[in-house]
């Protein structure tokens, strides 16, 4: 059941409602991607951590108010010889984290890429999140962090510097997701389908509307 396991940042109350959300993480090999998923999902790190093939799925919830947010997460390859794969993943995202590496300029111009392909090609109500990861690295920066915020505003992403490797900022920018996306409840959508739900996305709309259930 979706709402087991769920983090309760401020919680005394059990959650009353249920959204699920697909999001899907985009940047650039090595920036990070699946040790985010990792840090948020199980509060793990991995030195080396093998670079991913294809995509991976995970799931994890927060608890926001008298809601659960349950992250359907898509982690992709970012090796360019998957690129072409990006579009299945991010097709329908309600969410996306573009991830770059604060120590790596190229990396960042490679998220700025994402980020305009998404605005082109994806639901056009997608929440994006910025991430500069390995925010643990700040000696070795070659991305400033006024650089990257400047480029957030103009393009109203949020934006975060992150770092798997210490957790910070991991659970915030992934609440700060939460936070955006639309949790009122869709009037066709209540009840059915809805809670326990399996992650058949051969049955997500093709513009892919959040799923809230009411109890
Ligand atoms: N210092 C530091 N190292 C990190 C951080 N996040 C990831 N790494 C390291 O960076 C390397 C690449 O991390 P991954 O999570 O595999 O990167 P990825 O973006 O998923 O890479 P692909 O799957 O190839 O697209 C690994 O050796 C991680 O241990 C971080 O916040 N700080
Ligand atoms: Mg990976």
């Amino acid at each position: 059941m979706a709402a087991r396991g769920a983090q309760r940042p401020n919680g005394h109350s059990q959650p009353s409602k249920i959204c699920q959300f697909k999001l899907v993480l985009l940047g650039e090999s090595a920036v990070g991607k699946s040790s985010l998923v990792l840090r948020f999902v199980k509060g793990q790190f991995h030195e080396y951590q093998e670079s991913t093939i294809g995509a991976a799925f995970l799931t994890q919830s927060v608890c926001l108010d008298d809601t659960t947010v349950k992250f359907e997460i898509w982690d992709t390859a970012g090796q360019e010889r998957y690129h072409s794969l990006a579009p299945m993943y991010y097709r329908g995202a309600q969410a996306a984290i573009v991830v770059y590496d604060i120590t790596n300029q190229e990396t960042f111009g490679r998220a700025r890429g994402w980020v305009k392909e998404l605005q082109r090609q994806a639901s056009p109500s997608i929440v994006i999140a910025l991430a500069g990861n390995k925010a643990d690295l700040a000696s070795k920066r070659m991305v400033e962090y006024e650089e990257a915020q400047a480029y957030a505003d103009d393009n109203s992403l949020l934006f975060m510097e992150t770092s798997a490797k210490t957790a910070m900022n991991v659970n915030d920018l992934f609440l700060a997701i939460a936070k955006k996306l639309p949790r009122t409840e869709p009037p066709s959508s209540a009840g059915a389908g809805g809670r326990g739900r399996g992650v058949d996305l051969s049955q997500e709309s093709p513009r892919g509307r959040g799923q809230c259930c009411g109890n």
